[in-house]
């Protein structure tokens, strides 16, 4: 009986909502949607695209442009259909028997559409599955012209390409500016085939064999039991692994240091890392390495901030190269290589060029520029694009070759491999972001998700029953009509052995070099950032262990990070290498940088003087910038357009800072204990505006005041007269201080003062 109860109770609640649906005056009852946010009946032209955002590139599987492929228009066309093309007349209830009655199986177009989503992901990249990525083009020099037959280093030539940028031990959703290193893959889509340059942002690596990257990957990744920390390196696997394994400190201290905390991707420098071999048209050999430089120079968040904008904003990086490109502040970077004579022995200046955890000053060998690359096109589907482009190293076309530097010839492997489980098959190149813009004609057949229709019988060589076909081209690298890619005749000799040659011994005197190239204040970044991580650390074996080689970097080094511990310092456990510092290893060398895409608060005040705002707000926009007006409520204020509140806004997303008013706090803005209800607004500085102030204050930024904004300066306890602060009566005097000040990125000195 008690369940029957039961049962009716729930029915006259149920019609009592249906009643108080269907009348207005019930309280509950839903209003009727206002007409503009009602469902369209009629077809409308569907959204356009960003300006950024062409049609997808369709290309058939054999390379050739296709004609235009209805299917890659989303939500466009007037029918709801099927994947096979059937019209559907509902998609929002399934086929039941009865009203309330199960669904059967029979409903197809249900199982379609549920097995489809069911199936929607893909594994994640086994590192590096964080990532963005963008359409541009490089555009050659014609430099390089006498190390190398590629085509896309000639004078002018404009290839397409496909970037893509990640983190290497997040997941797909992690943060973007946590403190790790930062891949650089660039696609070449030449006219002699795909060429893959697999980089990051940092020129040297943990391991010196590829054998050993499952094992710095495992100790990096978050700890197998909990399945903590994400997406970080500060933890007892990753400090066990890199203290045991000491040629991995080279490129940890470039992790420790500001690299590891890049404030855009395009302010990032790019390496191939390892060394690899170009050829002539005479069919002579070098040995290069590649450098991406950012026009806009190389800029770091600090760690304060990095911290905060992960929890504030864990897609920062990917927003940030998004809206730059949109907003026409296309992204550049200028190509380099360093060139070194190809040796029997390899070897420079007594540097091993085949050992990736070293890297090759450029006072020793500069850098010679040989194209550069614009990035101004969005992805259009970010699965389709940057989910499914898969890189490869050994994506070469002809005057481009690899050495034998063991890391690479282990990545030669792994690439392809991957793709295996990540793409669902072999037939991963025929996916439009990779698909090559050269003619194919290779004899791969068959294999899941083939979308190629080959023709022909005789898909083997040598054949007469296609007469012959496909042909191999010509070696002669001068001829780039029928030019191949030519395996360069580098002689190897020896034993089978599993060893290490001396040449990769030293493991301190490259890190004790990045250390001593440092300013100070990326010394004291450094620092720091080791202070934290170890300080994550539980094991104290695995922190006396790190010290240990922190000692046999630099002593003083060692010295401050074992204070931070309350742990004693080591000493070096051999003679400390006398090196020759690289001014280029530093971020602060160069400079003014251009503020592209660069963003601009404005703190305005709806009571105060807004005279001076709409000017200073079209000239930020006239240099390039991106100007956000931030009030106490959205909307407008005075017809400027606001872009964040107080509530949304915080110091971390903006370059610089402009004070066009002081708010007085609203009682609700108020800490707890000052707020009185509905008390009348007090003369307080809203104490939101106070701690971006603060911040930006802390973080070196450049902050301007004009006008009763240079009260808000005082009352957040900022001084006017010290560095990267700039004070006057209007707003575009003020503005034309910061912009020029911004170019250095931050006002250093007030760091080591600060502290
Ligand atoms: Fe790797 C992805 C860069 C060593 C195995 N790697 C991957 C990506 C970048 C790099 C940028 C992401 C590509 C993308 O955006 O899709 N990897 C490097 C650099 C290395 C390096 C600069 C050393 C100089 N990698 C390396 C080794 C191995 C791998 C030694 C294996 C032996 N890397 C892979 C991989 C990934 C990858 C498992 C994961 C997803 C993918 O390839 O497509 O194959």
């Amino acid at each position: 009986k008690d369940a029957l109860d039961k049962v009716a109770d729930a029915a006259e609640r149920v019609a009592d909502k249906a009643l108080a649906a269907e009348d207005p005056e019930i309280p509950g009852a839903p209003a009727a949607a206002p007409p503009s946010l009602a469902e369209p009946t009629e077809p409308v032209d569907p959204l356009p695209s960003k300006p950024d955002q062409a049609t997808p590139d369709t290309r058939t599987p054999t390379g050739a442009p296709a004609s235009e492929d209805p299917r890659s228009a989303g939500q466009q066309g007037r029918w709801l259909t099927t994947s096979t093309g059937t019209r559907l007349r509902d998609t929002d209830h399934s086929l039941k028997a009865g009203e309330r009655g199960p669904t059967l199986l029979q409903d197809h177009h249900l199982r379609e559409k549920v097995t489809h989503f069911d199936h929607e992901r893909i594994p994640e990249r086994v590192v590096h599955a964080r990532g963005a990525g963008a359409h541009g083009y490089f555009e050659g020099y014609g430099t390089a012209a006498s190390v190398t037959v590629a085509g896309l280093f000639a004078a002018g030539k404009r290839t397409p390409v496909f970037v893509r940028f990640s983190t290497v031990l997040g997941s797909r959703g992690s943060a973007d500016t946590v403190r790790d290193t930062r891949g650089f893959a660039t696609k070449f889509y030449t006219d002699e085939g795909v060429w893959d340059l697999v980089g990051n942002n940092m020129p040297v690596f943990f391991i010196q064999d590829g054998i050993k990257f499952p094992d710095i990957i495992h100790a990096g990744k978050p700890h197998p039991d909990r399945e903590i920390p994400q997406a970080q390196s500060a933890h007892d696997t990753f400090w066990d692994f890199v203290s045991l394994h000491t040629e991995a400190q080279h490129h940890a201290l470039w992790n420790m240091s500001d690299r590891g905390i890049p404030r855009s991707y395009r302010m990032m420098e790019g390496f191939g890392v390892h060394t690899f071999r170009m050829i002539n048209a005479a069919g002579e050999t070098s040995l290069v390495k590649f450098h991406w430089k950012p026009r806009l120079g190389i800029h770091s968040l600090t760690w304060e901030e990095a911290q905060l904008i992960g929890g504030l904003d864990p897609d920062f990086h990917r927003r940030d190269l998004a809206d730059a490109i949109e907003t026409g502040a296309h992204p550049e970077w200028e190509l380099g290589i360093q060139v070194f004579e190809d040796t029997d022995d390899q070897l420079f200046e007594g540097i091993d060029l085949l050992d990736p955890t070293k890297l090759v000053p450029e006072e020793f060998a500069p850098v010679q520029p040989i194209g550069r690359m614009v990035l101004d096109r969005n992805p259009t589907n970010f699965f389709a694009e940057t989910e499914q482009v898969a890189f490869h190293v050994g994506h070469l076309v002809p005057g481009i070759d690899v050495t034998d530097d063991p890391l690479v010839q282990a990545r030669l492997f792994s690439y392809v491999d991957t793709q295996l489980t990540r793409l669902g098959g072999p037939n991963f190149n025929q996916i439009p972001v990779n698909r090559t813009h050269a003619p194919v004609n290779d004899m791969l057949r068959d294999g899941f998700h083939q979308h190629a229709v080959h023709s022909g019988v005789a898909p083997y060589r040598p054949n007469s029953l296609d007469g012959g076909c496909p042909f191999t081209a010509g070696g002669d690298l001068s001829d780039d009509q029928t030019r191949a890619f030519v395996d360069a005749a580098h002689n190897v000799a020896g034993p089978k052995v599993r060893t290490r040659p001396a040449t990769f011994d030293d493991h301190f005197t490259q890190p004790r070099l990045f250390w001593q190239s440092m300013s100070p204040v990326e010394q004291e970044h450094i620092i720091r950032a080791y202070s934290f991580e170890l300080g994550k650390c539980f094991e104290r074996a695995v922190k006396e262990r790190q010290l240990q080689a922190l000692a046999n970097i630099d002593p003083r080094l060692c010295a401050e990070v074992a204070t931070a511990l309350g742990l004693p310092a080591p000493k070096p456990t051999g003679e400390l290498a006398v090196v020759t510092p690289s001014p280029a290893l530093s971020q602060l060398s160069g400079g003014p940088w251009p503020g592209d895409g660069r963003v601009v608060g404005i703190v305005v005040d709806p009571d105060g003087d807004l005279t001076d705002v709409s000017e200073v707000r079209s000239a930020i926009l006239a240099a390039g910038m991106v100007p956000l007006v931030i009030a106490p409520h959205g909307g407008t204020v005075d017809e400027l357009a606001v872009q964040r509140t107080f509530a949304t806004v915080r110091s971390v997303e903006l370059d610089a800072v402009l004070l066009a008013g002081s708010p007085v706090a609203a009682p609700d803005a108020l800490p707890a204990r000052d707020a009185k209800a509905g008390a009348a607004p007090t003369s307080t500085l809203d104490p939101r505006v106070v701690l971006l102030v603060e911040e930006a204050y802390r973080h070196a930024k450049v902050i301007g005041a004009w006008g009763d904004g240079v009260r808000a300066l005082t009352v957040s306890g900022v001084p006017e007269d010290v560095s990267g602060v700039v004070t006057g009566s209007a707003g575009i005097g003020v503005l034309d201080e910061v912009l020029a000040l911004a170019g250095t990125h931050r006002a250093w000195e007030r760091f080591v003062t600060v502290g």
